[in-house]
């Protein structure tokens, strides 16, 4: 039985009842902020790991042959229709291409996001992620990918390969380009400078290439600089539109293909000559 007085239960008996229920609360309580912890760590982690010694690469090969095709994970593409020269926000882009192409891109092609395949046949097994404009709609084409920093330290920057693939000639006379952006919120971005701007001059006609693409030039190892703190997360973006001025008809189609991203950092030994050497300060052990 209960011992109450006035209908209030004594402190003997209260006692154990209010250790019972602060245990339930600091149970609950810890339970709560494990699932938030697990939650923050799950978002923090919806990212390319980076690190010092492999490099990440993609090759998109494994997106299929789809016109509306996903993307990787951690991989996102935008494109805008009046905006020329300019990027999007990350967070708020698409994980889809629109349509699927790759040799003999006819000179009709609607504009958008493309899942280009080389070869002969647009259902190869290479494929790519690109863009065509036309006078009228998809004047920039943006590909993203969000990356993460946990390889414990700061890293001073990063080294990136990849390939611009054309898919289709353009009369254009400013020509089309890709340049590379970086941001660290994924909607505030700066230009990576002329090692990540890749031109094409105009052409004389409007084709595509019954072996495409019809040319390939390629970064290689260009090193940004940027610092990325351990923990800290680092937006990519290549911007596809025509090169200069405002006038987006006639346009050549372009991709971007093979990336390759390894984090620099100066406590990262590497070998050199048969010795371990510190990568950024040529001091060797
Ligand atoms: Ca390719
Ligand atoms: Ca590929």
């Amino acid at each position: 039985m209960f011992e109450r007085k006035n209908g209030w239960l004594t402190a003997e008996v209260r006692r154990p009842v209010l250790w019972r229920q602060l245990l339930t609360r600091n149970v609950t309580l810890a339970a709560s902020i494990s699932i938030l912890v697990l939650i923050s760590v799950c978002v923090v982690f919806a990212a390319v790991s980076l690190s010092t010694s492999t490099p990440y690469t993609q090759n998109f090969d494994g997106i299929g042959t789809a016109g509306v095709a996903s993307l990787p994970a951690d991989w996102k593409v935008d494109k805008q229709p009046t905006a020329i020269r300019t990027l999007g926000n990350y967070a708020f882009a698409t994980t889809v291409t629109n349509f699927v192409s790759g040799p003999n891109l006819s000179p009709t092609a609607t504009n958008g996001i493309y899942n280009f395949g080389s070869g002969t046949d647009t259902s190869g097994p290479d494929r790519a992620v690109g863009f065509l404009s036309s006078g009228t709609g998809t004047v920039s084409g943006n590909l993203y990918t969000q990356l993460f920093n946990n390889t414990g330290g700061t890293l001073t920057g990063l080294q990136i390969s990849y390939d611009v693939e054309k898919y289709r000639n353009g009369t254009n006379p400013a020509g089309f380009r890709i340049q590379m952006f970086f941001s660290i919120n994924g909607s505030t971005w700066a230009s990576a400078g002329p090692n990540f701007l890749t031109t094409f001059a105009a052409d004389s006609n409007n084709n595509g290439f019954s072996t495409a693409p019809g040319a390939a030039v390629s970064v290689n190892s260009k090193t940004l600089n940027v610092s990325v703190a351990n923990g800290a997360n680092i937006y990519l973006a290549w911007n596809y539109s025509v090169s200069s001025g405002s006038t987006t008809a006639n346009a050549q189609a372009l991709a971007i293909d093979n990336v390759s991203i390894l984090g620099l950092s100066p406590h990262a030994w590497g070998r050199n000559r048969g010795r371990q050497c510190l990568l950024l300060h040529s001091q060797c052990r």
